[in-house]
């Protein structure tokens, strides 16, 4: 084993070091204890987030030292009553409460005793255990119920309730993978105040699929491949970054490393040969929609707001998760009753060699020169459900910074129905996968060479035949400035190379153009969901590729700060009503990207990794190539 755990130089003190370092288990008590002598948590009120109440902007870069704050949703487990609350650590107070009103303004996300109540609800009611019955499943003990976000969707019983629609499984054996024995054509509604079911849709009956999908067992695998020899990856005078504390510094990049229960990773600060370029990125919501009409028309996750993705990150281990030099961030989260909870090694860091940076060999000169590529690599893995996500971030020594999400894990089944079923994939015996989408949505608060900048539209295109273009073959841009948010709204153009380009507005470079960074979008569909659908509106981000909106603090989530069971029109759609200038200002970008999944039977029985993601390159952010000082990559490649 040659990989190596390179332990940050983190200091023990429950004092954070930067005002964006993320909470530590010493604040996030001494706010639960402020909470407490407020009278918040009386009864049985439980965290449904809690996290870091980041300082504004303006006090950050200004370098004022602000007081640490904590935001906190509460929620009274036995009355549904739900509070919005801020704390600071500084004054020893409570700064705001907001009681919210969850028919207008959403329920608070799943909390982790959902799980465990929803399966003791559902195994508890006789209507449930009769549909179960009729389907030849008597031994409830053998079933997992899976608890699914409600959504809204205008059924007056239904919208009403904090609520979980329930899907069934069997498992057979203590290690048989129950995603594989879907019993499909029935859901449980179960109220979570009232800890009930109180409707059950039993549409159709399926035989449950039966082949087993436990990849863990020889007898479905078979036996390992003996062919592969080890790759082992070794830096034998160490890595090239420095990270200390939250602070990370490679090459000409330095930035912080934050993390929260809700967006999971965040970075801070990213700058470039100490120049400015994102003040935050985060991958701030997701919605996962599946595409199946029946009865399961509601499956639709939003996996930030409604289930937390960074409460669920893993421990990463070495040399299975990550190989080489590697530096391990812990991350503390906390459980319902707003204990913190630490997640060892959740927070990976590691250098890459890339393949080739640059590589020439002259015709003229004899010159045969290879340079090659590195990428810093920050990253974190969550568990959410059947599915698992990795979110990497990347930062090249040619200034590039590429942002990869990693999808494996297992599909979310049901049974198939025969014939060419449109919705869904077969992808074992008698076992569907519906057609669904990722959607993630980058929240980019862009600082390319300081605050004040803009976004052009930059497609591309040939000319027809003219006067000036007698043969046919001009190549031109299309630059078109987006000034308002009204109208930032923008699909990628993968025929037209559409990208879209952040420039400063106040530094130009040497050739008299503005500094500017180029987001590189992937062309996959966008929300597939009928524009009259009931979850649009929820999910407004996910209607384009690109919003750009007015730097506002408030303005942290695209579908909203309280997604659960939020009837729509918050986040994005709130945020542009103002349609304030953005050109010359300080401006958030928000990227929407992700698969359109469509599985296949080779996703089956565990998925391999599926990518999905979207590039920045410097565009005149420098006067020509930055990286003509790499040095050979050893004495004896240069071959003149
Ligand atoms: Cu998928």
């Amino acid at each position: 084993m040659t990989d190596t755990a390179v332990r940050a130089d983190e200091t023990a003190s429950p004092q954070p070091a930067h005002p964006l370092d993320p909470a530590t288990a010493a604040e996030y008590l001494a706010g639960r204890e402020i909470m407490a002598a407020a009278g918040l948590l009386a009864g049985p009120t439980r965290f449904a987030y809690y996290g870091l109440e980041e300082p504004p902007k303006d006090d950050v870069l200004a370098g004022r030292a602000a007081g640490r704050r904590l935001r906190a949703f509460l929620i009274n487990t036995a009355t549904g009553e739900s509070a919005d609350v801020v704390v600071s650590l500084a004054d020893q107070k409570v700064v705001s409460v907001r009681r919210l009103d969850p028919r207008t303004d959403g329920q608070m996300p799943i909390i982790d005793s959902d799980f465990a109540a929803v399966d003791e609800i559902v195994k508890a009611d006789p209507g449930w255990r009769a549909a179960m019955a009729r389907r030849g499943l008597d031994d409830v003990s053998k079933i997992r119920a899976c608890p699914i976000t409600a959504g809204v969707f205008g059924v007056a019983d239904d919208d009403r309730r904090r609520m979980v629609r329930v899907l069934a499984f069997v498992q057979e054996s203590e290690h048989d993978l129950a995603w594989a024995h879907p019993v499909d054509g029935v859901a449980a509604y179960v109220d979570l105040v009232a800890k009930k079911v109180f409707k059950i849709t039993d549409e159709f009956e399926l035989p449950v699929p039966a082949s087993s999908g436990d990849y863990d067992d020889e007898a479905v695998r078979g036996p390992h491949r003996t062919t592969l020899r080890p790759i082992e990856i070794t830096q034998p005078e160490g890595p090239s970054f420095i990270l200390n504390g939250h602070a990370l510094h490679w090459q000409d990049w330095s930035l912080r490393i934050g993390f929260d229960a809700r967006e999971g990773l965040t970075l801070h600060q990213i700058s470039l040969c100490g120049r400015p370029v994102i003040y935050r990125a985060s991958i701030s919501e997701m919605v996962v929609p599946y595409g199946d009409p029946r009865f399961r028309y509601w499956q639709a996750y939003f996996d930030a707001g409604e289930y937390l993705v960074g409460k669920w990150a893993n421990s990463l281990e070495l040399g299975c998760d990550c190989l080489g030099e590697i530096a391990y961030l812990d991350a503390t989260v906390t459980g319902d009753g707003g204990q913190p909870r630490v997640i060892k090694n959740a927070i990976c860091v590691h250098e890459e060699d890339f393949g080739i940076l640059w590589k020439h060999t002259d015709i003229f000169n004899g010159s045969a020169q290879t340079r090659r590529q590195r990428r810093l690599v920050v990253s974190y893995f969550t568990t959410v459900g059947n599915y698992d996500y990795g979110f990497y971030w990347y930062f090249y020594l040619d200034g590039t910074i590429e942002c990869e999400v990693r999808a494996t894990g297992v599909l979310f089944t049901s049974a198939h129905p025969g014939g060419d079923h449109p919705y869904s994939t077969e992808v074992a015996p008698g076992l569907a996968a519906a057609f669904h989408q990722h959607l993630f949505s980058a929240r980019l608060d862009m600082t390319v060479d300081g605050p004040a900048n803009a976004v052009e539209e930059v497609d591309v295109t040939g000319l027809p035949v003219g006067p000036d273009n007698p043969y046919g073959n001009a190549i031109v841009q299309h630059v078109t400035r987006l000034t308002r948010e009204s109208h930032a709204g923008r699909r990628a153009d993968g025929a037209r190379g559409r990208t879209w380009r952040i420039i400063s507005t106040e530094h130009q470079n040497t050739f008299g153009r503005p500094v500017s960074y180029t987001l590189y979008p992937e062309s996959a569909p966008v929300l597939l969901a009928d524009p009259a659908a009931p979850l649009t509106p929820r999910a407004g981000f996910a209607t384009n590729h690109l919003w750009v909106t007015r730097y506002d603090p408030a303005h942290r989530y695209p579908a909203g700060d309280f997604v659960n069971q939020h009837p729509g029109g918050a986040g994005i759609p709130a945020f542009i009503a103002g349609d304030q200038d953005i050109d010359g200002a300080d401006i958030v970008l928000w990227h929407t990207f992700g698969p359109t999944h469509v599985p296949r039977p080779e996703d089956w029985p565990v998925m391999p990794v599926a990518r999905c993601g979207f590039t920045l390159k410097p565009t005149g952010f420098f006067d020509r190539n930055p990286t003509l000082d790499v040095p050979p990559p050893s004495p004896h490649c240069p071959a003149d």
